[in-house]
């Protein structure tokens, strides 16, 4: 049995690329593995955001996975700023990490692009990820595509902490990629995105989905209903993979190649399909809504496990890394 981590920021409505390329995942893994889950309020904040509305969106995030699927009784489900250790690890981490290698990181050159004055915080965005991870050992880390480099980054800190304080002492974490790896947003153009505006939400309700489903962009060289379409360059395609089953795709993919059908077609049969899967979803974060304290002692509960063990690794982590006991 592995364990795993992964941490999802509460920097929006949870949405179908989270879902389909991380949350989806994470519901299978708790049956596997031993599993701790963090909504992770301190890498929000590496954004421009309003504090009047975080905490809010903090708890909002948490109903949202557990209305997804998440159970309580199987994983830990926290908030990473409940767990301070998170913070002091990160900075232990800084001491490693190449400053190149921060500044060579896509994700950190495409949103400073998008903010006009650039924070530290925001390079520092995968050293404080590495100690999400390396704060519980944990050596499975399901994420999304766009994660997979900050992963890579992880383990080179991971080796060189090694080598300096400790051969061996953490794990070299590795990366699980779900089949819908990198869900684009409804526009084709950039991924699915919180801050982008171009999601489907997890708990849209049935009209919503199919008017944003409608216009959503296809595989582009499809311009007419006689053109034979590509299923693997079209995003409706990969969200057919995340909500439709075995046989329906393949059918779906046949339509396309052989022009057997139009793309309103097939993302008709697509709208079904996420309507059916999502509707008890957003039926449970409704029961959630109207209980709030169930989330609060979720989150109370999921902290407390987490800290237990985050306290045993920051212990030999300050010690191997030479620092005066507070109770010598
Ligand atoms: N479009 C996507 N396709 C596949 N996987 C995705 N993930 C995010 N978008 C897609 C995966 O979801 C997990 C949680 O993501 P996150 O909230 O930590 O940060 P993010 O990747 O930056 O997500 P967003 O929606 O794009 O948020 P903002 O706009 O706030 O930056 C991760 O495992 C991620 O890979």
């Amino acid at each position: 049995m592995a364990r795993v981590f992964s941490g999802i920021q509460p920097s929006g409505e949870l949405h179908i690329g989270n879902y389909l390329g991380a949350v989806q995942n994470w519901v299978k893994l708790q049956d596997l593995h031993e599993c701790l889950f963090s909504v992770v309020d301190l890498h929000a904040i590496t954004q421009p955001y309003e504090a009047g509305g975080l905490a809010q969106r903090t708890e909002e995030m948490a109903l949202s996975l557990l209305a997804a699927g998440l159970d309580p009784d199987k994983s830990t489900i926290f908030v990473q700023s409940h767990v301070a250790e998170h913070t002091e690890l990160n900075w232990l981490l800084t001491i490693v990490t190449p400053l190149g290698e921060l500044e060579r990181q896509t994700q950190f050159k495409d949103k400073s692009q998008r903010q006009e004055s650039v924070s530290a915080g925001l390079l520092n965005y995968p050293v404080l990820q590495a100690a999400d991870v390396l704060l519980y050992k944990a050596t499975l880390v399901p994420v999304g595509e766009d994660q997979l480099q900050h992963l890579e980054l992880m383990r080179e800190i991971v080796r060189r902490w090694n080598a300096r304080f400790g051969a061996d002492f953490f794990p070299e974490p590795q990366a699980q990629l779900s089949t819908a790896r990198r869900v684009l947003g409804l526009d084709g153009q950039a991924k699915m995105s919180k801050s982008l505006g171009n999601t489907i939400g997890l708990f849209d309700p049935p009209d919503s989905i199919w008017e944003k489903l409608r216009p959503a962009a296809t595989d582009p060289a499809r311009k007419t209903r006689k053109d034979p379409g590509n299923p693997d360059i079209c995003n409706v395609f990969t969200i057919h993979q995340g909500f439709s089953a075995p046989a329906v795709q393949a059918d779906v993919a046949h339509k396309c190649r052989t022009a057997g059908w139009g793309c309103l077609d097939c993302k008709r049969v697509l709208a079904d399909n996420m309507i059916a899967a999502l509707t008890p979803m957003r039926e449970r974060a409704a029961a959630l809504r109207a209980d709030p304290r169930r989330v609060r002692d979720v989150l109370r509960a999921g902290a407390a496990k987490a800290r237990a063990l985050a306290r045993q690794t920051m212990a030999e982590v300050r010690r191997r890394m030479g620092l005066l006991p507070a109770e010598a």
